[in-house]
């Protein structure tokens, strides 16, 4: 690539977004369709425009910046990841992918080389589940699997359905029909993203090839015990939801580490007794469940075994239990082809690189459903992320950017079905 990655454009282009915040006192908050992601949205669309792409968004939010190719009619190269967090996180998680999706275009638009499919850098909308409680809606909505009829029956906290929000930000919803991709739609896809762990930085190594994507399983399970007098009722004649809600905890941690999945976690992030008094045995215990794996047959193992063992808990205890799936989606193993393609480039540009397994999923996970895909990973500082401790060097993001840039150019001028 005669153009080299511009490190100061990374840095403005992350410090740029990192304004759009509505929890500057701790870290950074950008929640999908509240004021500082739309005004983020507006942000990015221009500066994609100034390098000189065409900006298109699609009927859930979905932005595309086109470089055009000398033989449009060919099926694109994507890449490109999210610009929303969770509650209090980095400028990082997303924003990398983004930024360093847009200095590859400009690198391969400033150098005048030949590129003949089209090279898109885009934005999936809401790929953290922080509003509406499930991730990826945007790539969802791309690979088929969320549908405008979907949009109507998952709110936020404050009960506003997707598609209400959709209505009001004058979305056209008649288009949202044409948002899935078929197999064949798209050559290729690469998405760059921070590590959010510590192996790269423990390896000494700048870049990860990613060969496996975990995909999360998430629950809301509901415990109904006895609530009562937490003097009063002897330690014998009490049905605790909370103690059974602890007692499932610990049996699903268990299970966890000993699955023989090559990576797997489970995490009991939130939990909610009712009705929270101090001296009153809580009747009921509201928690989520999310649980990760490469692989889908350990996956499906372990929350069989999870939910027998939740039944034999309640059972003795004498208590109750439901369980709500939100989502139990798919691992991806990522394109072999595009794999070696990362391999090759990174030895070209003298950068040495892990091949991981991404314990995190990313929008990668549902685009990998409809084209061939594959992600570069850059170090994460002490492995910490979603938080606003979360940090990547520009010069580790300069390196991810000039393997990404040369990968994409590659792909572009792919005839042969990968
Ligand atoms: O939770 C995840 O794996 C992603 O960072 N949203
Ligand atoms: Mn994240
Ligand atoms: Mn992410």
């Amino acid at each position: 690539m005669r153009e080299k990655a511009n490190q100061d454009n990374i840095k403005k282009w992350i410090e740029g977004m990192a304004r759009f915040n509505s929890t500057p006192e701790y870290g950074t908050t950008r929640i999908l369709f509240t004021k500082p992601e739309l005004e983020n949205r507006e942000y990015v669309k221009s500066e994609m425009r100034g390098i000189g792409l065409e900006v298109e968004e699609d009927a859930i939010g979905n932005i595309f910046a086109r470089l055009a190719g000398t033989k449009p009619g060919l099926a694109p190269v994507w890449t490109g990841s999210h610009i929303d967090t969770v509650p209090n996180a980095g400028n990082f998680d997303g924003m990398a992918g983004v930024v360093c999706g847009m200095e590859a275009l400009r690198m391969i638009k400033e150098s005048n080389l030949e590129h003949k499919r089209d090279i898109m850098v885009n934005v999936y909308t809401s790929e953290e589940p922080t509003r509406f409680g499930l991730s990826c809606l945007g790539s969802r909505a791309l690979a088929g699997v969320m549908s405008l009829e979907d949009t109507k029956h998952i709110f936020d906290k404050s009960e506003r359905s997707l598609y209400d929000k959709l209505v009001e930000l004058h979305y056209d919803l008649d288009k949202f029909k044409e948002i899935p991709k078929k197999m064949g739609e798209v050559f290729a896809a690469v998405e760059l993203h921070i590590e959010q762990n510590n192996r790269l930085e423990k390896s000494g190594r700048p870049i990860g090839i990613v060969k496996k994507i975990c995909a999360p399983s998430n629950f809301i399970i509901t415990v109904t015990g006895v609530q009562s007098h937490a003097g009063g009722t002897s330690m014998e004649e009490r049905h605790d939801a909370f103690a059974a809600a602890c007692e499932m905890a610990l049996f699903l941690e268990n299970l966890a580490l000993k699955c023989p999945s090559e990576y797997n976690t489970a995490t009991i992030g939130v939990a909610n007794l009712i009705p929270g008094g101090v001296n009153v045995i809580p009747g009921k215990v509201v928690f989520s469940v999310d649980i990760r794996d490469c692989n889908k047959d350990t996956k499906e193992r372990l929350m069989k075994d999870m939910f027998a063992g939740f039944d034999e808990i309640a059972e003795r205890r004498g208590v109750t239990y439901t369980s709500q799936e939100d989502n139990n989606d798919i691992p991806l193993t990522c394109n072999e082809k595009i794999v070696e393609l990362l391999r090759t480039n990174c030895k070209e540009e003298n950068l040495e690189y892990d091949e991981l397994i991404s314990g995190p999923y990313h929008d990668t996970l549902f685009i990998g459903r409809f084209a061939p895909a594959a992600m570069i990973f850059v170090p994460s500082r002490k492995g910490i992320s979603h938080s606003p401790e979360e940090w990547t060097e520009y010069s580790q993001l300069k390196n991810g950017t000039e393997v990404l840039a040369k990968t994409l150019l590659d792909l572009s001028n792919m005839e042969e079905n990968i």
